[in-house]
């Protein structure tokens, strides 16, 4: 990896191992992870310091980093390829992180629309941690130097703190990180919820048919479908007060590769049924190889601790450099 740095720009990204993980996850950022790897220099991890923003109970927790870990590498990561760790192997994160909550300020973080919605989620349970949540993804980020960032539309305002935080260390101390760019893909960046379009799809969702999860079974898959909140048009077009329909389109659009107005034609003078049976039979066929090889990493414990083993070793060294440089510049006495 090392000697690759030089010449392939460096990609970093993360998700956290919170749930189950689900078909927006998938399309807003983890098919952009695999499709990079043959071009870039990829870094990836499972954000389990940042999970614990929301309490987790801890069998469960332990259960999701396994699961979350196995569906990635199912969904295509290659460990041959690309760097894929757990956040918590590499004590960097943690380090730089608390020295970014220092060039951070109270009132950036404060318009995190994230922390918003997450504090009102849980209101027994505003930590400090799910505050300080945007420095140690910037810590995770600027420690590898990544050049881009693939993610969903919701972690934009997040990286362009990321951004800031950079330029602002970087403005008194010189050159020390790079400023990363976001990669959000054109399609799929926003999957909504299949119960109440105007809110994204998350893992941590309690309505289960609000989501569609990798590892679901085909007919539960065909069924959310069918259940999907829509209006009462009946007509497939994409538009103005159509949240259901223009989110089934999207979905459509990003695993088919189709123009919305090529779905349009398509479907023209059918009804909602129709177009209901076509998108859950889309991701069905979209997510059946995923599940296939799910399976057989989810019973191969030796196998992925070999595989985060190995990466988080070479991911220890690569982002010691970028810890000690930054330490060295503040005037810490490096030992
Ligand atoms: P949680 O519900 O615990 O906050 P989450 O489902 O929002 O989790 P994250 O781990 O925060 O998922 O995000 C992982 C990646 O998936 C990020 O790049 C994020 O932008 C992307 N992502 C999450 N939800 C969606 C969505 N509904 N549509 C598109 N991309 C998404
Ligand atoms: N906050 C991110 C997960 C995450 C991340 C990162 C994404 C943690 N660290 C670094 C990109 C780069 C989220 O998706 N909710």
């Amino acid at each position: 990896m090392e000697q690759q740095t030089e010449k392939k720009k460096v990609v970093f990204s993360a998700i956290q191992p919170s749930g189950t993980i689900t078909l927006g996850n998938y399309l807003g950022a983890i098919r952009n992870w695999t499709a990079m790897q043959n071009e870039f220099n990829c870094i990836y991890a499972l954000a389990d310091l940042h999970t614990i923003t929301v309490r987790q109970e801890t069998a469960q927790f332990r259960k999701n980093i396994l699961e979350a870990y196995a569906s990635i590498l199912a969904c295509g990561i290659d460990p041959e390829k690309s760097l894929f760790f757990i956040q918590s192997h590499v004590t960097t994160h943690a380090q730089l992180a608390w020295i970014l909550n220092c060039y951070t300020q109270f009132g950036e973080l404060s318009r995190m629309t994230q922390f918003k919605d997450k504090s009102a989620r849980h209101a027994d349970n505003v930590n400090a941690g799910l505050f300080t949540y945007p420095s140690l993804m910037a810590a995770d980020i600027l420690l590898y130097q990544a050049d881009m960032v693939p993610v969903g539309a919701d972690q934009k305002q997040h990286l362009e703190l990321s951004r800031n935080i950079s330029e602002r260390f970087n403005g008194i101390y010189g050159n020390v990180f790079k400023v990363p760019e976001p990669y959000i893909p054109q399609n799929g960046a926003r999957v909504m919820s299949l119960q109440d379009p105007t809110k994204k799809m998350s893992k941590s969702d309690t309505n289960v048919n609000a989501c569609v999860s990798l590892m679901d079974a085909p007919d539960t898959i065909m069924k959310k479908f069918k259940r999907a909140v829509t209006d009462s048009e009946a007509v497939v077009r994409f538009g103005e007060g159509k949240d259901g329909i223009n989110n089934l389109m999207g979905i459509y659009s990003a695993v088919t590769g189709k123009s919305l107005e090529q779905i349009e034609n398509e479907f023209e003078g059918k009804g909602y049924g129709d177009f209901k049976t076509a998108v859950g039979e889309a991701v069905v066929e979209e997510l059946r190889p995923v599940k296939e090889r799910y399976d057989k990493y989810i019973s191969d414990k030796s196998y992925m601790e070999e595989c985060w083993k190995k990466s988080a070793e070479i991911a220890q060294k690569f982002s010691q450099r970028t810890l000690d440089k930054a330490m060295k510049k503040i005037g810490f006495v490096l030992k």
